[in-house]
């Protein structure tokens, strides 16, 4: 008998579908279109075990949808820009460039290997100048909007290799290359205005609830964090300037007994100007700074110094104590906070910690709470006390109220603060886009005429050893001429973050190779929105709400015509081995060149999809490896065994009921039972593993049976189609096997080029059975049930039975007889 030899059915029908160009698409008007992506990889140097789940669960749904009638686009390609390449450079002193182009053709022959059915003549490579160009138009057009300028913000600096740090590139504090203590610097960097799309983005986020993960709907509204609230002016005592604070509780005014500002707020210096406690406060801001530079920030307890002044009440007058506080930042809201600690958790630890006044002023609907009593702050609704003509006021009213009155006597006003912060992608760094400006002493800054696109990445650079960007050192790329004035001018030498180019690369797959404009029109009104979009939950947050920014950027632009670029979202969970995450560090990877050699596509795709549902992490387990790598072998040997019996009837094959047996009928429920359920997983509810389970059962199912089966010619008849439709089910979660078995049953169309069968609902249908049911041996009904129910279940319909029910009623039953799917005979 010929032996299952995975690798050699894989390659004979991945050079199949190569030649054919069988995943290949174009527009196509008159069929409906399916858009499927996964996240593009980062071409780190080979992929690994998470790579292959997100792909696979894409190329299942990819391969289904084909097979249901649509024009599916299911494109691949590569987030080719970064640090790594740089670091790599550093250490190994290899190129950025040739670092990444050959690690692509390395993931590119390892994804071809695992039998994807992506379209690979849409290829996309970032680090191309034929992408980035667009990248570079985007941003002249983003700055002609007022949606990209300029402003000074902070860097992470090593003193010693004089290089500005990425987050990544810093160990405890210090510099991953040699150790130095981080400083902080201050650089005029570019920014992109997302804030100005904060509202729009939560919005459109309610649209998207069902269709995304609730965790990622939330973890985006977070981000945004819109706060509604007011701020007030509270008047430094003895000084001609004020603090200004924001508050979401203006309900609690009354209960402010003492204020917290940011070590870095700008008035502080003024402040403590003077008072006997400036020494001590400089120290602890100091020591703040430092703390939050060898990021150690998060764990720290609640501290603060008093500054020695004092602000003014705007309503009571009362004199309240100013302190410095390590936990309010200046990034957010004024850098000031009015500190309620009956109210707010936070203040409430300060108050205790330093012995500060605390003012109840909301009161608890049922029991009444009192300074002295109180472990924790009161931080819900209530009734206002003690706060002048607002007290007996319910506080939510109170919260709008108040406002209204501060806005009377014009200390204070409504107000609304977001935690998004303009998204900087200003990169000290080479392996990236070059920002297209020119800075021009007669003209100041000028964008690159649009005619002059793409500036060019320079890549004959001598990589510096202490991981400097050659860029600023590089004259022919730093000098030119002013576009407008003609004078001797310089380019911008900073890269852009490389979120820049995953921000809209789904909208260049619709296209990719057009070298006149970024985007086909027509091409794209067709393929957008992506239908499904697949991808690891730690892009929930930045990745996905650049995509969502640039979408209404590039819409209103007018570019395109949808607001939201992913209709559907699927994050799928990690590959656990050993409880924890595979990584190299923890030297508990499985590679999938490996699995590849010794066991074949087909078996890695099937135990990965078999293991966990998509949504869910995924622990390995070789023995579950090798149970895949079985099943696999049955069914290769299934078809040896039977290849004379099985002939191309195709799936669901369609027959007379009258004609069939009744083992010919319940193989056959059984087939279109199991396309019914592998069809329901397959078309959004994603439980790929179901599906798989459902398949093998129709598999034992029809392994069991065979023998009774090919008595008869309808038996055969039944086989050959429920193995036809097993193939069909199987065949979005692993190919390659099946188009084998299914060319090999005598199929003349391959069986990627079939339509999805449709299940019939006739043939669903339970056999019935009449049965007698007596009473003390005299019949009292005949009632009919699926056949072969069980005596448990049958007595219990039986008992419901209206004439049963009259002879059995306020009797004890003391036996039943069960003949079965003939009688049933209750005895009272
Ligand atoms: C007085 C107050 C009373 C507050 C009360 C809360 C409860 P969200 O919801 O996140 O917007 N706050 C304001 N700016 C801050 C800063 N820069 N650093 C740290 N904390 C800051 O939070 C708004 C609340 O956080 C504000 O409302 C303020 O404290 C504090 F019973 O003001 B609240
Ligand atoms: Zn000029």
């Amino acid at each position: 008998m010929e032996r299952y030899e995975p690798q050699k059915v894989e390659e004979k029908w991945q050079g199949i579908w190569n030649e054919n160009r069988a995943f290949e698409c174009d527009v196509d008007k008159n069929k409906p279109k399916y858009y499927v992506l996964e996240m593009f990889p980062y071409p780190s140097g080979k992929i690994h075990m998470g790579h292959v789940r997100v792909y696979t669960i894409g190329d299942v749904i990819a391969r289904y949808k084909r097979m249901k009638g649509f024009n599916v686009l299911h494109p691949m390609g590569w987030d080719a820009f970064g640090l790594p390449a740089e670091n790599a450079a550093v250490k190994h002193g290899v190129h950025p460039a040739k670092w990444t182009y050959s690690n692509i053709s390395e993931m590119k022959s390892q994804l071809k290997r695992l039998g994807y059915s992506f379209d690979w003549s849409k290829e996309i490579t970032t680090c191309n100048p034929e992408y980035y160009k667009w990248e570079q138009l985007f941003f002249i057009k983003f700055l002609e909007k007022g949606l990209a300028y300029r402003k000074k913000a902070k860097v992470n600096w090593c003193p010693k290799c004089h290089t500005v740090l990425a987050n990544e590139q810093i160990e405890g504090g210090r510099c991953w290359r040699c150790e130095s203590v981080v400083e902080e610097k201050e650089l005029e960097q570019w920014f992109l205005k997302i804030t100005k799309y904060a509202d729009e983005l939560l919005d459109g986020l309610k649209e998207l609830e069902k269709r995304w993960p609730d965790k990622v709907i939330t973890m985006q509204r977070n981000w945004i964090g819109r706060s509604v609230g007011a701020e007030i002016e509270f008047p430094v005592f003895g000084k001609d300037f004020s603090l200004k604070v924001f508050t979401t509780r203006p309900d609690t005014l009354w209960g402010v007994t003492f204020m917290s500002i940011a070590p870095e707020h700008p008035l502080l210096e003024k402040i403590i100007q003077g008072n006997k406690e400036e020494k001590a406060v400089l120290e602890f801001v100091k020591k703040i700074k430092e703390k939050k530079l060898r990021r150690e920030w998060e764990e720290q307890e609640k501290e603060g110094v008093f500054t020695g002044s004092f602000c003014v009440h705007p309503i009571t007058k009362e004199k309240i104590p100013i302190y410095v506080a390590n936990f309010v930042v200046m990034e957010y809201g004024t850098g000031a906070v009015m500190a309620v600690p009956a109210h707010d958790q936070r203040d409430f630890e300060f108050a205790k910690k330093y012995n500060l006044p605390i003012k109840v002023v909301i009161q608890p609907p049922s029991k009444k709470i009192s300074p002295e009593d109180m472990d924790k702050a009161y931080e819900e609704r209530g009734i206002l006390v003690n706060s002048d003509r607002f007290s007996g006021m319910d506080s939510e009213k109170a919260k709008e109220e108040i406002v209204k009155f501060l806005e009377e006597i014009k200390v204070g006003k409504k107000a609304v603060n977001y935690r998004l912060r303009d998204w900087n992608i200003s990169r000290q760094r080479y392996w990236g886009a070059p920002i297209p400006v020119i800075y021009c002493k007669n003209c100041g800054i000028v964008p690159v005429p649009e005619d002059e696109l793409p500036v060019v990445l320079p890549l004959d650079v001598k990589t510096n050893p202490d991981g400097r960007s050659p860029l600023p050192e590089y004259e022919e790329f730093v000098n030119t001429k002013c576009p407008k004035c003609g004078s001797d001018a310089k380019r911008e030498v900073d890269t852009m973050d490389t979120f820049v180019e995953s921000s809209w690369y789904f909208a260049r797959y619709t296209k990719p190779d057009l070298d006149t404009s970024p985007f086909d029109k027509e091409a794209l009104n067709y393929w957008l929105p992506v239908d499904i979009y697949i991808g690891g939950i730690e892009h929930a947050i930045l990745h996905l709400l650049y995509s969502r920014f640039f979408t209404r950027v590039l819409r209103d632009l007018g570019y395109f015509d949808i607001d939201e670029p992913f209709s559907r979202l699927l994050t799928q969970g990690m590959v656990l081995k050993g409880g924890a995450k595979m990584s190299k560090s923890k030297g508990n990877i499985v590679d999938p060149d490996y699995m590849l050699e010794k066991y074949g596509a087909d078996t890695t795709r099937l135990f990965i999809l078999f293991a966990a549902p998509p949504d869910k992490d995924l622990e390995w387990n070789d023995n579950a490896v090798e149970g895949a790598f079985r099943f696999l072998h049955r069914l290769w040997r299934f078809y040896q065994e039977n290849k004379e019996f099985l002939s191309p009837v195709g799936p669901c094959c369609s027959f007379d009921p009258k004609d069939l047996n009744s083992l010919e009928k319940k193989i056959r429920r059984k087939e279109h039972k199991t396309l019914e359920k592998v069809t329901s997983e397959l078309e959004g509810r994603y439980q790929f593993n179901t599906a798989i389970a459902a398949s093998m059962e129709l598999f034992n199912e029809i392994s069991e049976h065979r023998e009774e089966l090919l008595k008869t010619p309808k038996g055969k008849e039944i086989l050959s189609s429920a193995w036809a439709t097993l193939l069909v089910c199987l065949y979005p979660m692993v190919p390659h096997i099946c188009e084998e078995l299914w060319e090999r049953t005598g199929y003349k169309k391959y069986l990627h080029q079939i339509s999805w069968p449709a299940y019939d609902p006739e043939a669903m249908k339970e056999e019935e059975v009449l049965i007698v049911v007596q009473v003390n041996g005299k019949l009292r009904a005949r009632i009919s049930v699926p056949k072969g129910i069980d005596k448990e279940s049958l007595t219990k319909i039986a008992m419901d039975n209206q004439n049963v029910k009259r002879f059995v009623e306020g009797k004890d039953v003391k036996k039943v007889i069960f003949v079965p799917d003939k009688l049933l005979n209750i005895v009272v």
